[in-house]
């Protein structure tokens, strides 16, 4: 019996010390220790052995017992460092090799634009608002004071969707891509809440054939202004601050007599050339100006009809082409390129 003991403890020992993975080890265990384990075996033949032998050699297969769970506690920890040192080794990082080229993407033109328009009228104390591009007739022209008689509401300038019955052709026509994004700001109008000092920038759509300056999507900033006693001078003064704080200081502005039918009086603005100071180059056509925006005071039936009393309340709006704004502040020459995505073209901004 303890010769058998003697040779199950040091074949187990050896077998432990050359063991070189977890699952082996594991193994080793469950043949030594385990219920079917050779240790378990021996135990269970101490019924041959003499009554007063038992304690001692009970005590002589416990020792072994706990010996041999010894070691097989180091050497699992043996094998696990090993395991982690292999793994370390072979996941070393080389931090001096050349990286993967990841290519960068950056905002279009328009968007590079757009968050500068925006900027600058935010730090004037402008919210930004959007709305729907999917617009009723009557945000669209009607409380804008275009009449359905209008010219501007000429159906070959609109894409109408066709709502209510369309059988037999008799279509009623009052849901349409917005125009314009005035629309944005009668909703804002009507909502009561004055003052208002907003801009909306969006999407609009025009029955337009696609040529160097013209596109049938593209995009407007208007603004809108209203409280008491807003005037024409501070329409001036606040175009002219947005006009330098974006083609530079030494811009001039002038303001034409022209016609909307939102606002009255109205007028578009031009900008001394950016290129040339004013004095006349191929950039502005030799003029020294370039047209920029339209703008006016709000006709008071456009407030009355959003509910604003125009006896207490006056206000001044203004629109302007994002395209336009982008093409000639990176002096591109054809619409187009806007809308290709040619990423060599787009790179360059
Ligand atoms: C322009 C020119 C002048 C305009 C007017 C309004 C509203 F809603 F207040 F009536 N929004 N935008 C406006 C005025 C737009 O675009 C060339």
């Amino acid at each position: 019996m303890k010769s058998r003991l003697e040779q199950i403890r040091e074949r187990a020992l050896s077998q432990i010390k050359d063991c070189d993975t977890a699952e082996k080890l594991n193994e080793l265990r469950v043949c030594i220790l385990g219920k079917k384990g050779e240790l378990t075996d021996l135990l269970k033949s101490m019924r041959d052995v003499a009554p007063e032998d038992r304690p001692k050699v009970g005590q002589m297969v416990n020792e072994a017992r706990a010996e041999i769970e010894r070691v097989l506690e180091e050497n699992k920890a043996r094998i696990e460092k090993a395991v982690r040192e292999a793994r370390l080794k072979a996941e070393v990082i080389d931090v001096t090799l050349p990286s993967g080229k990841t290519e960068m993407g950056h905002r279009h033109p328009n968007t590079i634009a757009l968050e500068e328009v925006e900027r600058i009228f935010i730090g004037m104390g402008y919210e930004v608002v959007e709305g729907p591009e999917v617009e009723k007739d009557y945000y669209n022209f009607e409380a804008l004071n275009i009449p359905a008689d209008h010219p501007a509401k000429d159906e070959q300038d609109t894409f109408y969707v066709v709502s209510g019955s369309s059988e037999g052709g008799n279509g009623v026509y009052d849901i349409l891509l917005r125009t314009q994004t005035s629309g944005v700001q009668v909703h804002e109008m009507e909502k009561g809440r004055l003052p208002i000092r907003m801009i909306a920038p969006g999407r609009v759509f025009r029955s337009d054939e696609v040529d160097a300056t013209h596109s049938p999507c593209f995009h407007q900033i208007e603004g809108l202004v209203i409280d008491r006693r807003i005037t024409f001078a501070d329409l001036k003064g606040t175009l002219a601050e947005f006009a330098r704080a974006l083609f530079g200081e030494e811009t001039k502005v002038k303001f034409r007599p022209h016609h909307f039918p939102f606002t009255e009086p109205s007028a578009e603005m031009d900008v001394t050339c950016f290129k040339c100071g004013g004095k006349g180059c191929r950039f502005c056509k030799g003029s020294g100006w370039i047209e920029i925006l339209g703008c006016g005071m709000v006709h008071p039936h456009v407030l009355e009809m959003s509910g604003i009393d125009p006896e207490e309340y006056t206000g001044f709006a203004f629109g302007m082409g994002l395209e336009r704004i982008a093409l000639l502040k990176y002096e591109i020459d054809d619409m187009r390129l806007l809308y290709e995505n040619d990423i060599r073209f787009l790179k360059q901004f």
